[in-house]
């Protein structure tokens, strides 16, 4: 039987997406929980791990697998029951476009919301900046550090988010589910984010988006996704989302609608 080992973040929303399909098939793993606030990400026994020095990896036997996405792929289909994808082709490549979206734009805002909104005000956040080995997220935290949710960034960040909901609310309103109308690792990689938004207060963003509440509604009352988000949530960090999400929501709703007004006159014009 291979052993299966997973270095993780407890709020880090990449390693929820290996804990949520992990739990999904059912599969035992023992746990290497690195503290990021503390930079164990970048120390050297675990960049020999995962180069990059991010969460998460897993070890298979001995042999480490990075990128969440490519991590739940691969225990899809190393481990086939339940099938986590669409049965058909074209099911499959939209579930793998919004994993790619997730990726490569969705990823990198969910920091900035976060920083901005709560992580500025936790302490030691400062000296976090400086074990920063990404210079471009090092930027980025900065910006959020310093302006909250007055930074331009963080305008785009929450456009960018707004945007992804009400695609994704178009599919989820017809279908039920991202691709194929399943539940599929499509699913399972946004849940944490979404889960993120409402953890920072930011529930507004659902408003009108029926199929989407339905949808969050769903997918967080399974047994497996409680187990792998839920359980591991200090409660500092959901307390310090809370707090400052509560308190910043009144700009913030004042920010969407101005993003919003921006977004519908460039499609008028
Ligand atoms: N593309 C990577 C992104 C991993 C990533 O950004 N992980 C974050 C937590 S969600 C992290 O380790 N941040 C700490 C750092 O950048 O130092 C993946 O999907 O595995």
């Amino acid at each position: 039987m291979a052993v299966f080992e997973l270095y993780h973040g407890e709020i880090s929303t990449c390693s929820q997406k290996v804990r949520v399909t992990l739990a999904e098939k059912g599969q035992a793993w023992t746990s290497h929980h690195l503290d990021l606030r503390k930079a164990e990400q970048h120390r050297p026994e675990y960049l020999k791990l995962n180069p990059n020095g991010v969460v998460p990896t897993l070890v298979v036997d001995g042999v480490p697998i990075i990128e969440s996405s490519v991590i739940i792929q691969y225990l899809d289909e190393l481990i086939p029951a339940p099938p986590l994808r669409p049965g058909d082709p074209l099911g499959r490549a939209n579930m793998r476009l919004w994993m790619k979206r997730l990726d490569e734009e969705i990823h990198p805002l969910t920091g900035v919301l976060s920083s901005s909104i709560a992580f500025r005000f936790e302490e030691g956040h400062e000296a976090q900046i400086k074990t920063m080995i990404n210079p471009a997220k090092r930027a980025r935290k900065m910006e959020s550090f310093k302006l909250g949710v007055e930074a331009p960034l963080f305008r785009k960040a929450l456009a960018g988010y707004d945007k992804l909901l009400g695609d994704m609310e178009k599919v989820i309103a017809a279908e039920g589910y991202l691709a194929g109308g399943v539940y599929s690792l499509a699913d399972i990689s946004y849940i944490g984010y979404a889960v993120r938004l409402h953890h920072l207060g930011l529930q507004g963003l659902f408003e009108g988006r029926p199929g989407l509440q339905q949808w969050y509604a769903t997918i967080t009352a399974r047994p497996a996704v409680k187990l792998a988000i839920d359980d591991f949530a200090p409660d500092h960090s959901l307390d310090l989302m809370s707090t400052h999400g509560a308190e910043s929501w009144p700009r913030i709703r004042a920010i969407l609608g101005e993003v919003r007004g921006t977004a519908s006159a460039e499609m008028a014009s």
